[in-house]
């Protein structure tokens, strides 16, 4: 019999979810487990997820098991192996009569959510739990989450897949490669205009991306720029922030967890500092992370940062410390 794997979404009847829950059940991200789904919306809107329970039902998924929702998080939470948490109010939306653009109404709207989901993720969940936060300020609210959790086994993760398979996009278009050729893509520092996608140290067709790439100015003043206000620019083109690209993010998220990271490659997103690369301890950092053969997901502590990554870097930690300042009253 096919192991089973519970899965709980927030945010299910958002934009990211329609595109990234059928696909946790299409037998690819969790291979052959049977994947029981628990959605999670908000009362406003729980009754709209009726229509999406009806549609994964009528799309014929082998692997999809139980698939149920609700607005009560602490009920959905319990015996949990993943928690994809994506709900939260996203930047270019009017809300309260206010178009929400900066991250400060960000970290005050959001952060309250993290406290009671993160103590009933630490209470109710499987010991070895998951958590990936896609909702903005994803750093900071998992960084509120895991402290609420008070569960060191847990992994709390925030996503800068996304962020990496945009630097890898605009590096492989300046290369005139295809983006698999470009690996080993870090995403340092926090999800934020401020993170520094690591070009020096990708990999591209296997040569460094330091000895490929020998243009400083295309660097600074295009490739970290472009990266950094993707987000923005997708906003700005679509009137609606990035999601069918998030969702693929979050789904390449739980795969590089859930998989054994190929010799010499890495993965990126952003979890608890243990004080690597001189980022204060408990920060929720972006890294380079790795997957061992035992499921065990750890920073990959190799890397060599120039004099110019390292300053760049730098100011991405100090934002992240001045977020966790700014919610200090939500940390216990
Ligand atoms: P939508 O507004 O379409 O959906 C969000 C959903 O979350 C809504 O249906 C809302 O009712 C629900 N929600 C709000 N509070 C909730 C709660 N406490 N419990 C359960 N559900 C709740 O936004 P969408 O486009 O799906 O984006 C979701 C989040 O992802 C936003 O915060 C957005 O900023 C963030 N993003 C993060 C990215 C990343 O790389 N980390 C990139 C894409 C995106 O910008």
């Amino acid at each position: 019999m096919s192991e089973r794997i519970k899965v709980v979404v927030t945010g299910a009847a958002g934009q990211i979810a329609y595109s990234l829950i059928p696909r946790l059940v299409d037998g690819r991200t969790f291979g052959n487990k049977i994947v029981d789904l628990c959605l999670v919306e908000i009362p406003q809107v729980v009754d709209k997820l009726e229509g999406l329970v009806m549609e994964l039902e009528d799309s014929y998924f082998p692997h999809m098991g139980n698939v149920s929702y609700t607005d009560n998080f602490d009920d959905a939470s319990h015996d949990a192996d993943w928690f994809l948490l994506v709900g939260s109010i996203p930047r270019g939306i009017v809300y309260e009569g206010k178009k929400i653009e900066e991250r400060s109404d960000l970290l005050k709207i959001n952060g309250g959510i993290f406290v009671s989901q993160g103590e009933s993720i630490g209470k109710n969940a499987k010991v070895n739990a998951k958590i990936l936060v896609v909702g903005n300020p994803a750093n900071t609210n998992a960084l509120i989450g895991k402290n609420a959790a008070n569960n060191d086994k847990q992994l709390w993760m925030a996503m800068t897949m996304l962020d990496s398979s945009r630097a890898k996009s605009v590096v492989a278009k300046k290369v005139s490669k295809a983006v698999k050729d470009i690996k080993h893509m870090i995403i340092w520092g926090n999800h934020s205009p401020t993170m520094y996608p690591d070009i020096e140290n990708a990999f591209i067709e296997g040569a460094r991306g330091a000895d490929v790439i020998n243009d400083s100015d295309w660097v600074e003043n295009t490739f970290l720029p472009t990266v950094q206000q993707r987000g923005k620019a997708v906003i700005d083109a679509r009137g609606a922030s990035s999601a069918t690209s998030a969702a693929k993010a979050a789904l390449d998220t739980i795969i590089a967890c859930e998989s054994v990271t190929e010799d010499g490659d890495c993965f990126s997103a952003a979890v608890a500092s243990d004080g690597s690369y001189g980022v204060p301890e408990g920060l929720i950092c972006g890294y380079p992370l790795i997957t061992l053969e035992d499921g065990t997901v750890e920073i990959k502590r190799d890397v060599t940062l120039s004099e110019f990554a390292k300053s760049k870097f730098q100011q991405s930690i100090d934002e992240l410390i001045s977020e966790k300042e700014a919610v200090k009253n939500l940390l216990r």
